[in-house]
């Protein structure tokens, strides 16, 4: 149970659910820690939650991450470890890869990019290290749905992070349309925190990955959201990025579609908010979902001497 009153965003308790109005900033220090964003689109980021930059990675660059996503999903190495995440019901299709920036080199230089790393330098308004890395697949015709959720409500009850202060960034390996279950966002969600109802069971993660049932928003909290913010699915084009503060409402349908939705997507945290002890008394989670360890500041790969880079390479 959790008695910490100085903790606002209580969730999973028996308290039940609540709207609690946003503490923190969404762009803090004005935007001025680094430039990446023009005022339009900080401006945009601020008031939905969320930006999409279109084709900001080439082709080439998509061919050569795709290639990579394919070596990783074949590599028998990883067979049988923990980061590797089936469907539900389908241990042959493979949802989720987490801790994609130390299995891969190539996902290690990506996530140095600068075209990401400035835009969370930027919104957060000070250095940033990476909490989490994931690649999503969802497979043509099996990828399952990923249900309504607000990644810091998890992060803050599972984790431990104390504050609105991480930013995802959704990086688009495949055409994302219609058809193969695009990323849906409720502009605006970011200002209310949606404290949920059930208590977390334990090593929810084993499950949560899969198919998420705890840390779910209550059906008159969430459509309050939608009726206030509408509702929005990212069609975009391969190379595309979507940038989500860390508290959106977020959802995806399931892949009916023959066509693959993959994603590469990485989380930066402030080095300002690392992560505490858990709420409610729960477990740390693991490293590969959550880090703790590996916090080191995260530095653009164009302030890397030549040398350095050849290092990291
Ligand atoms: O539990 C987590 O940390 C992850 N789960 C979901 C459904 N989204 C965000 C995050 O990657
Ligand atoms: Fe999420």
């Amino acid at each position: 149970m959790n008695t910490d009153i100085a903790d606002l965003y209580v969730s999973r308790t028996e308290r039940g659910s609540a709207i609690i109005a946003r503490q923190e900033p969404v762009v803090y220090h004005q935007g001025n820690y680094a430039q990446a964003l023009n005022e339009q689109q900080l401006e945009r980021y601020a008031k939905d939650g969320f930006l999409v930059i279109e084709n900001l990675f080439d082709e080439h660059e998509v061919q050569e991450l795709l290639a990579e996503l394919e070596r990783l999903r074949l590599d028998p190495a990883l067979k049988g470890m923990p980061e590797l995440i089936t469907e539900p019901g389908d241990q042959d299709a493979l949802r989720s890869l987490f801790r994609v920036h130390q299995l891969s080199d190539r996902m290690a230089e990506l996530i140095r990019d600068p075209r990401l790393v400035n835009v969370a330098r930027q919104v957060l308004g000070s250095e940033v290290y990476v909490h989490q890395s994931r690649v999503n697949m969802k497979p043509g015709l099996y990828g399952k749905e990923f249900f309504w959720h607000s990644d810091f409500e998890t992060w803050h009850i599972e984790d431990g992070m104390p504050n609105m202060r991480a930013v995802s960034c959704s990086l688009l390996l495949t055409d994302n349309n219609e058809h193969n279950g695009p990323l849906m966002l409720v502009p605006g969600s970011h200002r209310q925190f949606i404290a949920c109802e059930g208590a977390t069971p334990d090593e929810n993660y084993k499950s949560s990955l899969k198919v998420q049932t705890v840390g779910t928003p209550d059906e008159v909290s969430l459509k309050l959201l939608i009726d206030n913010g509408g509702l929005e699915s990212v069609r975009a084009k391969a190379g595309s990025v979507i940038f989500f503060e860390c508290n959106t409402m977020h959802a995806s349908s399931g892949n009916l579609s023959p066509w693959a939705r993959s994603n590469v997507f990485t989380v930066f945290n402030s080095v300002e908010n690392k992560l505490e002890a858990p709420r409610n008394g729960l477990a740390p989670r693991p490293e590969y979902l959550a880090a703790r360890q590996h916090t080191d500041t995260i530095v653009p790969a164009t302030e890397l001497e030549p040398d350095e880079l050849l290092m990291v390479g």
